[in-house]
């Protein structure tokens, strides 16, 4: 079996293989199948591939120069589904995308300068944009520095992003709450489809710990129930099992001096922290008077956005303009992990 040029690569909180568009195959569904066979899917332990066991660490992102004026490259991103046979682009990941700056200057995408390189991102999946700025002192990438992440030991260079907003309206409904399962719910896509439900309304605190909320059954059963009514009215697939989206986010009063407490579900594992678009769209829901969130959150930060999860918090900075959020910038680091040849493991059937 041939082997395939690969990186992988920490992007924030996630960790996934990054691989120029021109070492995979054309076709979308060649490609899928090879992406299964390297990441190890469907296997809940991902043993015969490069995949973590983790949603947040069975992720691909696939990069090629842009033909679009003013992009340096475009982002794919695709979620490998750890348990099932499913390679999905329905939504895209800003964990991986502080991943793609430094990996487009590694494979020569982008001429790297003296001190600090931008990077102009398309994500394909959404349309949207990102500026990335990646340090690179004597025109060479550098990993090492001095920013922590919530959620990422040590420390690591900065990559600092700035996201517009794609095309895509930011309350798909057109209301600021709409009734889901007997729950109020605010949909709401700051770059990431996401359903903001007050944790309170489900019996949580919203302080829980993911395994705590993983365990409780009744929670899980209404978390899909509210996914399911939200698919339709968001305009998306509404196979629950093919897509990986609209994220579930359960909000609470602060806990730790921040705007909002948030657990989020993925939609079935709960994250270990927050998604970087996931968590700029709560905090959109946070600004916005009149949502499920607006009233719970400690709006003292202004457009600096808090949002607090379980290992800590994500910091992000909201412009809003009038009732549209025109600019959401947040700060990642990423690392270097492997970069090689990986051979994709054979076909298997779909866990039992
Ligand atoms: O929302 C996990 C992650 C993400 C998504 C997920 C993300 C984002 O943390 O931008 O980064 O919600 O599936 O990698």
């Amino acid at each position: 079996m041939a082997g395939v040029r690969a990186a992988l690569m920490r992007g924030g909180t996630s960790k996934g293989a990054l691989f120029l568009a021109d070492d995979l195959p054309a076709d979308a569904a060649a490609r899928d199948d090879l992406l299964l066979r390297v990441m190890g899917s469907p296997d809940p332990r991902q043993i015969d591939g490069l995949g973590g066991a983790h949603p947040l660490t069975s992720k691909v992102g696939v990069i090629s120069p842009s033909a679009q004026d003013g992009v340096d490259v475009d982002y794919l991103f695709l979620q490998v589904v750890v348990d099932q046979p499913v390679v999905t682009d329905a939504q895209t990941c800003g964990n991986i995308l502080a991943a793609v700056g430094p990996f487009a200057l590694e494979r020569g995408l982008v001429a790297a300068e003296d001190g600090v390189t931008e990077v102009r991102v398309r994500m394909v999946n959404t349309g949207g944009l990102a500026t990335l700025r990646v340090q690179t002192p004597g025109a060479a990438v550098t990993y090492d520095g001095d920013t922590e992440l919530s959620g990422v030991p040590g420390t690591a260079a900065p990559v600092e992003i700035v996201v517009e907003p794609s095309d895509t309206p930011l309350l798909p409904t057109g209301h600021l709450v709409d009734e889901l399962a007997g729950v109020e719910a605010t949909l709401i896509d700051n770059g990431m489809p996401s359903v903001v439900v007050r944790a309170e309304d489900l019996g949580v605190t919203g302080t829980e710990t993911p395994a705590e909320l993983e365990a409780n059954d009744k929670l899980t059963a209404r978390v899909r129930e509210i996914r399911l009514a939200a698919l339709p009215l968001m305009g998306l697939d509404p196979d629950p099992d093919a897509t990986t989206v609209p994220k579930i986010v359960l909000v609470a009063p602060p806990a730790a001096g921040g705007t909002l407490a948030t657990r989020s579900f993925i939609p079935v594992r709960v994250h270990q922290a927050v998604g970087v678009l996931g968590g700029a769209s709560i905090a959109a829901a946070a600004a916005l008077p009149g949502t499920v969130a607006h009233d719970l959150a400690d709006h003292a930060g202004g457009s600096r956005v808090r949002v607090e999860h379980p290992t800590g918090f994500l910091d992000l900075q909201i412009t809003t303009e009038g009732d549209r959020i025109s600019r959401t910038a947040v700060v990642r680091t990423a690392r270097m992990i492997l970069d090689g040849t990986v051979y994709p493991g054979p076909a298997r059937p779909a866990s039992p």
